[in-house]
C-alpha cells in the first residue's frame, strides 16, 4: 500500500518532470549532408568550441556573457551510440587529421546554461536549453527520396542514370547483365545476388570516379552498416514494364518485394527516428568539390539536394507527410570549407550554394522556414596572405596540405606550409551549371590541409579551434532560444 507521502511525492515527481520539460526545453538540431560535406567536423568543433571557450563574436549569448555553463548529458534514446566527440576532437588536435568517415549512426545531447537577456526575466531561475544532434553516413541521405518511390519508379531513374554518357562505361556490367536476364524466370538466389553485385559496383565506382556525383541511391550498397547480406540489401534496378504483372515467384516480383523491404527496414525507420523530429536544421553543401570536377557534378549535387529537401515538406497524402510532426522553422544552408578560399571569394561561394538549393527552398513548405546561406568552415585549416606578382597583389591561403596532396607537378609531404593561390569563383553562378560554362573543370584549386595547428595566447593559454562564422551560424541556429 502506497503511504500518503508516497503518492504525494509521485504527484510532485510528474509535476516536476513536466515543469522541468517547460523550464528545460530540447531542441533538435538536424546536421544534413551528403557524404563528406562535414557534418563529423562540424559537429565536432561546434561542441568543442562551446565547452572551450572559442572565440564566438557573433554569437551573441556568449559575446554578452549570458552563458553560465556547457556540459556533454546522457543523450536521450538509449539504443542510439553516442557520438564519439573526445576521440574526433583528439584526432584533429593531437593528430592533426580528420576524423574518419561516419559508418553508422551516433547521436549527443550538448546543454547550455544561461541567463536571460531581459532584465526582468533574470529574476527567475536560468533558463537551459538542451541541444541534440545526430549523426550518420551521408550516403544513407540519398535514401529519402526512395520513400516515395515504387519499385517502377525507382528502376527507371537508376537505370537512365546509369546510361547517360559519363557513367555508361563504368555501369557497362550491370547493363549488359539486365540486358540478358529474363524478369519473369523463376527468382534464383544466385542470379540475384549477381545483379546487385554487378549494380553496387557500379554505385560504388561511380563515387570513385573524380566525377564527385551525388545521385546514387541506395545509401545502403554503398555505406551498407550492419545490414550487409541481409535479403532487404540484395535487390537491385531491373527494367520492368510499365503495368505489367509479374508472376509471383519471378525475378522481377522478387526485386520489388526485396526493395520495399529495404524502404520499411531501412529507410523510413531512418527518416521517423531522425528526420522527421528535427526543430532546426544545418544543410552542409560541399560545392568546391563539385563545383572543381565539372558542370556535371554541379548539376548532379543539385539535382540531389532538392531531391532530399523535397522529403521536409511532403505533398498531403505522402507517408512522409503523416510522420513529419514538428515543424522546422529555420534552414541554415551552409557552404562547406570555406577556407579554401580567399575571404573575397566567400560571397561568391555563397551566391553559388543559394542557387544550387533555390528551386528546394523556394517550393511551398520552406515558405514558412526561415532560410539563409552562409560560408562556413567548422575548422580554419589557412590563413589568409597575398603576395605581388607584376605590380598586382594576388590573395593566397596559406595551410598545410595533406600527406599526398597534388597541384600540378608538384607534390605535397604533409609537413610543410604553403601558400596557394586558390582561384577564382564565376561572379555569376550560372556559369558552374551550363556544360559549356566558362569555368573549366580544376579551375579551383581544391587541395585537402590538415587541421590547424593550435596557437599560444600572449598568457601562453591554448587558443581554441579557429573557424569561419561558426559563430553566425551557431546564432541563426540556436541564438533566439537563448534569449
Ligand atoms: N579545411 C576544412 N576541411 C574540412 C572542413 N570540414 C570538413 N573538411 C574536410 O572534409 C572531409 C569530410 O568531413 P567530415 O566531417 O568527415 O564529413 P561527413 O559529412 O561527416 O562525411 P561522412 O561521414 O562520410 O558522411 C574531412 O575529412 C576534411 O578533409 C573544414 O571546416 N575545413
Ligand atoms: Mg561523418
Amino acid at each position: 500500500m502506497t503511504s500518503l507521502a508516497d503518492e504525494a511525492r509521485l504527484v510532485l515527481d510528474n509535476f516536476t518532470d513536466r515543469t522541468s520539460h517547460l523550464l528545460h526545453p530540447t531542441l533538435r538540431l538536424g546536421v544534413t549532408g551528403l557524404s563528406r560535406a562535414g557534418k563529423t567536423v562540424f559537429i565536432t568543433a561546434l561542441v568543442h568550441n562551446l565547452l572551450h571557450e572559442g572565440r564566438l563574436p557573433m554569437f551573441r549569448a556568449k559575446a554578452d556573457g549570458r552563458i553560465l555553463g556547457t556540459y556533454l548529458e546522457e543523450q536521450p534514446d538509449d539504443a542510439v551510440p553516442r557520438f564519439q566527440y573526445e576521440d574526433h576532437i583528439r584526432t584533429i588536435l593531437e593528430d592533426r587529421a580528420w576524423p574518419q568517415s561516419t559508418r553508422a549512426i551516433s547521436e549527443l545531447r550538448l546543454t547550455i546554461d544561461f541567463e536571460s537577456a531581459s532584465t526582468w526575466r533574470r529574476m527567475l531561475p536560468g533558463g537551459r536549453l538542451s541541444i541534440d544532434i545526430v549523426d550518420y553516413p551521408g550516403e544513407w541521405l540519398l535514401d529519402l527520396p526512395l520513400i516515395d518511390k515504387d519499385f517502377r519508379a525507382f528502376s527507371t531513374e537508376a537505370i537512365e542514370r546509369a546510361r547517360l554518357p559519363s557513367r555508361r562505361e563504368v555501369a557497362r556490367e550491370y547493363l549488359a547483365l539486365i540486358d540478358r536476364t529474363d524478369l519473369e524466370a523463376k527468382a534464383d538466389e544466385p542470379t540475384v545476388q549477381a545483379l546487385k553485385a554487378a549494380f553496387a559496383g557500379y554505385l560504388q565506382a561511380c563515387r570513385q570516379d573524380r566525377t564527385a556525383l551525388s545521385t546514387l541511391p541506395p545509401g545502403r550498397f554503398l555505406m551498407p552498416g550492419d545490414l550487409e547480406g541481409s535479403p532487404a540489401l540484395s535487390f537491385a534496378p531491373l527494367p520492368v514494364e510499365k503495368g505489367k504483372n509479374y508472376p509471383k515467384g519471378s525475378l522481377a516480383a522478387l526485386m520489388a518485394r526485396r526493395y520495399e523491404a529495404y524502404k520499411s527496414v531501412v529507410v523510413k525507420p531512418f527518416f521517423r527516428e531522425h528526420f522527421a523530429r528535427l526543430d532546426r536544421q544545418i544543410l552542409l553543401v560541399d560545392a568546391l568539390q563539385a563545383i572543381n570536377a565539372g558542370p556535371e557534378a554541379v548539376a548532379d549535387l543539385e539535382t540531389a539536394l532538392t531531391d532530399i529537401l523535397a522529403c521536409f515538406r511532403p505533398g498531403r497524402s505522402s507517408w512522409l507527410a503523416s510522420f513529419l510532426t514538428r515543424r522546422i522553422d529555420k534552414i541554415l544552408v551552409a557552404a562547406t570549407k570555406a577556407d579554401h578560399l580567399h575571404r573575397d571569394s566567400h560571397r561568391r561561394l555563397e551566391a553559388i550554394v543559394r542557387r544550387l538549393v533555390d528551386d528546394a527552398t523556394k517550393r511551398a513548405r520552406f515558405s514558412g522556414a526561415r532560410t539563409e546561406v552562409l560560408a562556413m568552415a567548422a575548422v580554419r585549416a589557412t590563413r589568409e596572405a597575398s603576395v605581388e606578382e607584376n605590380g598586382e597583389t594576388l590573395p593566397l591561403i596559406v595551410g598545410t596540405p595533406a600527406a599526398g596532396e597534388r597541384i600540378g607537378d608538384e607534390s605535397f609531404d604533409g609537413k610543410s606550409e604553403t601558400g596557394i593561390f586558390p582561384g577564382d569563383l564565376p561572379a555569376d553562378p550560372a556559369a558552374l551549371f551550363k556544360a559549356d560554362g566558362e569555368l573549366a573543370a580544376g579551375a579551383i584549386q581544391f587541395v585537402r590541409f590538415r587541421p590547424p595547428r593550435l596557437e599560444r595566447s600572449a598568457e601562453g593559454v591554448t587558443l581554441s579551434l579557429p573557424h569561419i562564422r561558426l559563430d553566425r551560424a551557431l546564432e541563426f541556429l540556436i541564438g533566439d532560444r537563448l534569449t
